[in-house]
């Protein structure tokens, strides 16, 4: 029997890692996960999506603004896989300090690719794109081909670690993969991004815990998928014999107030009489329509998403008030 494949995730504690780690460890692998000391030293708070997991994974702490930290993790194991999901991932944030942002999505990417090059070239490398390249979109639906034209720090931040990505796979000989994933969410998903203040809020107002959900621009479309579905799909990427970039989406385009018409439904609410514009959450910049083209990766690679749009709302929404009503009693 050959011996397990291992992987190490950055970003492990957040929503795509810990789907992620899940799938590795039912296909065999032995899973490393490289997080924040701090992770490590309020476990309870920091590492809620990989509690049911901590016995099965080894966590290393190390940071992303440090490139010694990673070596010298690096340098310790021989790691098969690299799946390099950690970031600042939230867009709004990025507006407020776009320097952060970079250092930890540009710096971050290309400490990861640096450290790899030198200590383990072999070691094959994912990393997290996003459909927020696409920005102020020059087609639709959008690919592989489509030009990117960011409207946030962030999006500017993830064209560079695309870019850096690329560079290292054509100038180095290297195993590098791209996924740029749209918009892929499930009851995991952090309280700041839309759809699960949606949900989480909806569960509240049902219960008699809120009276009112303030947003910001209802007429934003997304391309909405679950994230399990596309964790799955990073997985199949770096199993390709070559590397390449894929775009992982649904196809389908909603708009912020479908998925509020959807999730208050869904508990019999009419979201018209809860739902308050809030100029707050308005962006300086904002990405009006995103609609992704797949046809790529579910041709070449197999893949398909097993989740629907209702699907995801639906169990988003009963997730929330599951947990709401646990920790009630
Ligand atoms: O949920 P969001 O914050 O996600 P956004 O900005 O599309 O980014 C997410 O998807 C990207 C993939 O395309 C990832 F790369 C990125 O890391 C992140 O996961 O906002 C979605 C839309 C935006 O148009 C925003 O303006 O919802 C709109 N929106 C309206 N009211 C709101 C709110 N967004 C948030 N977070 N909070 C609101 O109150």
């Amino acid at each position: 029997m050959s011996p397990a494949k291992k992987a190490l995730i950055t970003g492990i504690t957040g929503q795509d890692g810990s789907y992620l780690a899940e799938q590795l460890l039912d296909l065999g692998y032995e899973v490393h996960g490289l997080v924040r000391r701090v992770a490590l030293e309020m476990p309870e708070h920091r590492t809620e999506r990989i509690a049911h997991l901590l016995d099965r994974i080894t966590l290393h702490p190390a940071s992303m603004e440090s490139y010694p930290s990673i070596f010298h993790l690096i340098s310790r194991h021989e790691f098969d896989e690299c799946y390099h999901l950690a970031a600042q991932s939230f867009v709004a944030e990025s507006f407020r300090d776009g320097f952060s942002t970079m250092n930890i999505n540009i710096n971050g990417t290309h400490y990861m690719l640096a450290a790899l090059r030198e200590l383990r070239p072999k070691c094959r490398f994912y990393f997290a794109g996003s459909s927020e390249m696409f920005g102020k979109v020059r087609e639709t639906p959008q690919r592989e081909t489509t030009p990117f034209y960011p409207r946030s720090p962030y999006g500017i931040s993830k064209v560079a670690g695309f870019e850096l990505t690329r560079n290292y796979r054509e100038a180095y000989d290297m195993y590098c993969v791209s996924g740029i994933l749209f918009n892929h969410e499930g009851p995991r998903r952090g309280f700041e991004f839309v759809t699960r203040k949606i949900s989480a809020t909806v569960a509240r107002i049902k219960l008699g815990l809120a009276t009112e959900l303030r947003l910001g621009n209802l007429d934003a479309q997304r391309d909405w998928g679950h994230a399990k579905d596309y964790t799955r799909a990073m997985h199949l990427m770096m199993q390709y014999p070559e590397a390449d970039d894929y775009v992982v989406a649904s196809g389908e385009s909603h708009s912020v107030r479908d998925f509020c018409e959807r999730a208050f439904g869904e508990v019999g609410l009419d979201y018209e009489k809860y739902v308050k514009v809030d100029e707050r959450f308005y962006r300086p910049a904002e990405v009006d329509q995103l609609v992704g083209d797949s046809t790529k990766i579910r041709k070449q690679l197999g893949w398909q998403p097993e989740y629907t749009f209702e699907q995801l709302v639906k169990e988003m929404v009963q997730a929330d008030l599951e947990s709401i009503e646990k920790s009630r009693q």
